[in-house]
Formats: structure tokens, C-alpha cells, sequence
């Protein structure tokens, strides 16, 4: 297997839950790390932690990426010997609300919006040129099974998770003659601060979505990342999808009179 040992990991969304878990797995295999998060705190944190356990070289870097000005102009201003990303991961994103369409809030589409899609959108657009002129790189995607199907109440984050899957398949086509991989992630529950964040910090109701399931750990996605990111170069993982044992999605709903 070809290794991180020395590469420069870009993770976005890193000072909990996936990112946080891929910061460690890759700091343990020797990569240098770009992490982005719009709390510096949070970060400090992680990237104190990795240096103290991995002797990682850790780039902190506060950055709302739904902000495409401040992308290009962070990623433009990193210090030289940063500036070389060599893998993308693209994790930051999240839920906001559990509502109908119909009866959804704007401005909870918006954020995800902004953060999921396009968010994704400037990173990558800003950093891939950078991996094909040096002659090579890697984005890996965290979509989520909720690109896959719709599930009642989530149409927008589905949707932004479809878009996701369907950024990742055209990036693909579009550097197919390029020594690109892309590759996208689709967990199912895992458990994070995810459904905190959805429930605007209901714990109640973020408690009762891994009510009697052994949800995903970020530790199970972050591995995953890290297999992607480790095999010979001639392989790509396009895609995998991946939940608990005991979730099933892609449902069907019917209404009887
Ligand atoms: C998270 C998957 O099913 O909890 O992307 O929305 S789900």
C-alpha cells in the first residue's frame, strides 16, 4: 500500500466528530496536517493534542468555508512549505432541523447549502489545481447515505449529501486524465455532535436518534479515509457506503386510505 507517511493532509471541519477522528489516524501515519475549522479554539486543542502524541506538524487554520473569499484568500496566504496539499478531505458539513420541506427554514437551507455544497465547491476548486500541477492528489468526500435516499424531514440535507455524490462522480470525469482519485464516503448514524447540531442542542432529541443502535464511531469513517488514502496509487475508491449493523436505508413510504 502506497503510505501518508509525509504527505500534507488538508481536513476541513477538524476539531470534532470525522474530522477530528481523520486528524488522528492520519496525524498516526506520519501526515502533516492543514485542519480548518471556524472555532480556532477547538482546533488549537486537536492540534496541540496530535504534536504531544504523534509529533505531528499540525497547520491550524480558522476558516468558514462557506465563505469564498476567505477560502481563496487562506488558502492563497498559506506559508510555503504548507502550500502543497497533496489529499483534500472535505468533511466539514452538517443537518440543520428535522422539518417538511414544506415547512422548512430558510435560513437552516442556506447554512447547509453554503456548507455542504458549496463550501465543498471552493475548497476543492481551490486546491485541486495545485494537486495537478505537482503531478498528483486525492479529494475524499464525506457524503452520507442521506445522498443516496431521501428520508422524511431531511429533504434538503439529502439533498446536499446527492450533490455531494454528484460533485464527487463529475470531479472524477473531470481529472480522469489526470493522477487524481476522488473518492466519496457515505456513512450512515454515526455518532457526533451531528444531531446536536441538527437539534440546535436538544440533547434530548439528539439522544434519541442512537436510541438502542451501536452507531458508527468517527474512528469507523476515519479508517475508511485512511484505507482510500493508502492504497497503491493505480487504485481509486471511488465510493463506499457504510452504516450500523442494524440500519438500513433507502425506505419507501406509502400512505393507505
Ligand atoms: C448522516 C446520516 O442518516 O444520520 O449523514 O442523516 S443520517
Amino acid at each position: 500500500m502506497a503510505g501518508i507517511d509525509g504527505k500534507t493532509v488538508f481536513i476541513s471541519g477538524a476539531s470534532s466528530g470525522i474530522g477530528r477522528a481523520c486528524a488522528e489516524l492520519f496525524a498516526a501515519g506520519g501526515a502533516r496536517l492543514i485542519i480548518s475549522s471556524r472555532s480556532i479554539a477547538g482546533l488549537k486543542k486537536v492540534a496541540e493534542e496530535l504534536s504531544r502524541k504523534h509529533g505531528a506538524e499540525v497547520h491550524s487554520l480558522e476558516l468558514d468555508i462557506s465563505d469564498r473569499r476567505a477560502v481563496q484568500d487562506s488558502i492563497r496566504s498559506l506559508p510555503d512549505e504548507w502550500k502543497a496539499v497533496d489529499i483534500l478531505i472535505n468533511n466539514a458539513g452538517l443537518a440543520l432541523g428535522m422539518d417538511k420541506l414544506q415547512e422548512g427554514e430558510f435560513d437552516d437551507w442556506e447554512t447547509m447549502i453554503d456548507t455542504n455544497v458549496k463550501g465543498l465547491l471552493y475548497l476543492t476548486r481551490t486546491i485541486v489545481p495545485g494537486m495537478i500541477e505537482r503531478g498528483g492528489g486525492q479529494v475524499i468526500n464525506i457524503g452520507s447515505t442521506a445522498g443516496i435516499a431521501a428520508y422524511p424531514r431531511g429533504a434538503v440535507y439529502c439533498a446536499t449529501k446527492a450533490a455531494v455524490k454528484i460533485l464527487s462522480d463529475g470531479l472524477r470525469m473531470d481529472t480522469v486524465d489526470q493522477p487524481i482519485r476522488v473518492s466519496n464516503i457515505q456513512p450512515g448514524m454515526v455518532e457526533t455532535n451531528f444531531s446536536n447540531v441538527r437539534f440546535k442542542g436538544d440533547e434530548q432529541k439528539a439522544a434519541s436518534v442512537y436510541r438502542g443502535i451501536e452507531a458508527l464511531r468517527p474512528e469507523d469513517i476515519a479508517d475508511i479515509a485512511l484505507y482510500a488514502a493508502s492504497v497503491p496509487e493505480h487504485v481509486q475508491i471511488c465510493e463506499v457506503t457504510v452504516t450500523p449493523t442494524n440500519q438500513a436505508t433507502g425506505g419507501v413510504m406509502y400512505k393507505r386510505s
